[in-house]
């Protein structure tokens, strides 16, 4: 990104967040005025958008609301769906019960084999792996070094045979980038913490040195941010464990920038970067439009080095809320995507009550904003549940058919979703967070080959049916409708890369809605209840019909003149 541009991308989401443009949208502020001003507002960004989003143009105006709803509904985003590996629990190559790289090279196979021919792999088109840096916890999310592989998991060769199998098969690899804070062990702060006067002193943040006072409390929830050592009191927001690094200081911009460079130099496709907005969001009183603004200078300068080595970076960001206003600010030349912290929500809660939540309405403005923020290109990170919280099929109570309905919301909706391993097979899990991250079932034999061991199953021990083995033969498994689903939304432009539009059902346990790229479309129709639902179809937001039923996931739904009739727990598609 030149000077000039990203001073005009600054000045536009500061100008956005202080005219409250962004609220306005939200809400839903009708007409085409509003909604239309920031595809012409930033003509720079748009013409070098930096991501791999498809450039959409906008569509001719044809006045009043339709305007608005048109401009906001085609705008379309690349979505691939990403399967989230936690590398400790998934596969085990060496027999030591710890999941390692070659393990993950070994399922690929199960993921994506690269064969459209074939139907009896997952279909996913990228993996995100949590860290994979050495570090004392069995988590990793605090890094003692960056350059190198935590030797549980195998060597850097690993890592690039993984890399290199992955894009044999189209699937893009991202990982985890814990920038925020280091481990407690990491050489730097070690140095930190003994040596006052040394050079990697003011890598952190010491209360005495910066005459801060020891107050104040941690906006990552943990109470006092502070944390005694040698004399001073050094900042870690997550636990003592983590110290934070100093983002003011030029050496540890450039240190984190070049980090990043030596991965995608690996070959790598991009980053997952955890605790995004905690880089200056370090205390309760930091929560400001400032505090974002310095969290979203720092991300471009950090995407503007990613691109000297990969113009293609794929760069999704933690950022821990539910206010799409929030989120979006990063959308502005740092992020590609944030993942959508307030849909999972809905998600699962449209899944559990049976009652579609609002979701189009709610993605269909959300977008609008995106776009605006962005210059028109960004995808949407769409999930159910993650690593950090209770599995879906726990906070589904065990309920099969909401799963299925959860896991079709999710892939039929734009952006790249994200499926947390396991999640396919309905794994359960709960808090404690070992808990929600336990070895991934191949089998149901807990003893197999590859069979990971290091926690016990506590949460799926009696789950006799959550293993990949039994599903696979299974037509009717919850892992057959995710893999029926994926290769659906990989067949069809619209669904895999298009925009959203709200399509009301008239029908309180029914969900639907448009999905769009320039030159296709189709309607998604979900029946989230138990029983048999009739939908009467009307125009769409381009006033034509739909009038050929083109897939029924699983079959069953019927289409005569304009009344659609699904089963229950049933999703249509239409064009
Ligand atoms: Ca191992
Ligand atoms: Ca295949
Ligand atoms: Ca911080």
């Amino acid at each position: 990104m030149n000077a000039k541009r990203l001073h005009t991308a600054r000045r536009l989401s500061r100008a956005m967040l202080a005219a409250g443009l962004t609220a306005a949208v939200l809400a839903g502020c009708s007409g085409g005025k509003d909604g239309d001003a920031a595809p012409s507002a930033s003509p720079a960004a748009n013409q070098n958008a930096e991501t791999s989003a498809t450039a959409s143009p906008a569509p001719p105006p044809t006045g009043g609301t339709q305007t608005a709803q048109s401009a906001g509904a085609a705008q379309e985003q690349h979505g691939n769906v990403y399967y989230e590996i936690f590398v400790r629990s998934f596969n085990d190559s060496d027999g030591d019960g710890i999941g390692d790289l070659r393990g993950v090279t070994e399922k690929l196979d199960y993921l994506n084999d690269g064969n459209p021919a074939t139907t009896d792999d997952l279909g996913v088109e990228g993996i995100w792996l949590m860290p994979v840096n050495p570090s004392p916890s069995y988590h990793g999310y605090d890094v003692t070094d960056y350059r190198s592989i935590n030797p549980d998991y195998g060597t850097l060769e690993d890592m690039q045979e993984l890399i290199n199998e992955a894009h044999k098969r189209g699937i893009k690899v991202i990982m985890d980038l814990v920038v925020n804070h280091t481990s407690k062990a990491h050489p730097w702060f070690i140095d930190s913490a003994k040596n006052p006067q040394g050079e990697h002193r003011d890598w952190y943040i010491w209360a005495e040195d910066q005459n801060r006072a020891l107050s104040g409390t941690s906006a990552a929830g943990s109470g006092s941010p502070w944390h005694s050592l040698l004399g001073s009191h050094y900042m870690g927001i997550f636990w003592d464990g983590m110290p934070d690094l100093n983002f003011d200081n030029p050496d540890v911009r450039a240190e984190m920038k070049d980090i990043g460079k030596f991965w995608l130099k690996q070959g790598l496709d991009g980053f997952r970067l955890d605790a995004a907005k905690h880089i200056y969001e370090d205390l309760l009183t930091d929560k400001s439009t400032e505090t974002t603004t310095k969290n979203v200078t720092w991300w471009q300068e950090f995407r503007t080095a990613m691109n000297e080595v990969n113009p293609q970076a794929y760069i999704v960001g933690e950022v821990w809320e539910n206010s799409a206003v929030s989120v979006g600010a990063y959308l502005d030349h740092a992020f590609n995507s944030g993942f959508n912290f307030g849909l999972a929500e809905s998600l699962v809660n449209s899944a559990k009550t049976e009652k579609d939540s609002g979701v189009a309405f709610t993605l269909e403005r959300t977008y609008k904003l995106y776009s605006q923020v962005s210059g028109g290109s960004f995808s949407d990170a769409i999930f159910l549940t993650n690593h950090d919280q209770n599995r879906v099929m726990s906070q589904l109570e065990d309920n099969p058919d909401h799963a299925a309905m959860a896991a079709a919301m999710l892939l039929t909706l734009p952006g790249n979703p994200f499926i947390y391993y396991g999640e396919e097979i309905g794994m359960l899990g709960v808090k404690p967070d070992e808990g929600i991250r336990e070895p991934m079932r191949w089998s149901a034999d807990a003893k197999a080959a590859g069979q990971t061991a290091w926690e016990a199953d506590t949460n799926n021990k009696n789950n006799a049916s959550a293993n990949v083995d039994s599903q696979l033969k299974d037509s009717g498994s919850l892992l057959s409708r995710y893999r029926e689903l994926i290769a659906l939304r990989a067949g069809l432009p619209a669904l895999k890369d298009g925009g959203i539009k709200d399509y009301a059902s008239g029908n309180a346990g029914v969900m639907s809605y448009e999905r769009m790229t320039a030159d296709s479309k189709a309607l998604v129709v979900h029946n989230l209840t138990g029983t048999a639902q009739t939908v009467m179809l009307h125009a769409g937001g381009d006033g034509s019909m739909y009038t050929k039923l083109l897939e029924s996931v699983p079959s069953g739904a019927k289409l005569a003149g304009t009344s659609l009739t699904l089963p229950p727990y049933t999703t249509a598609i239409l064009q």
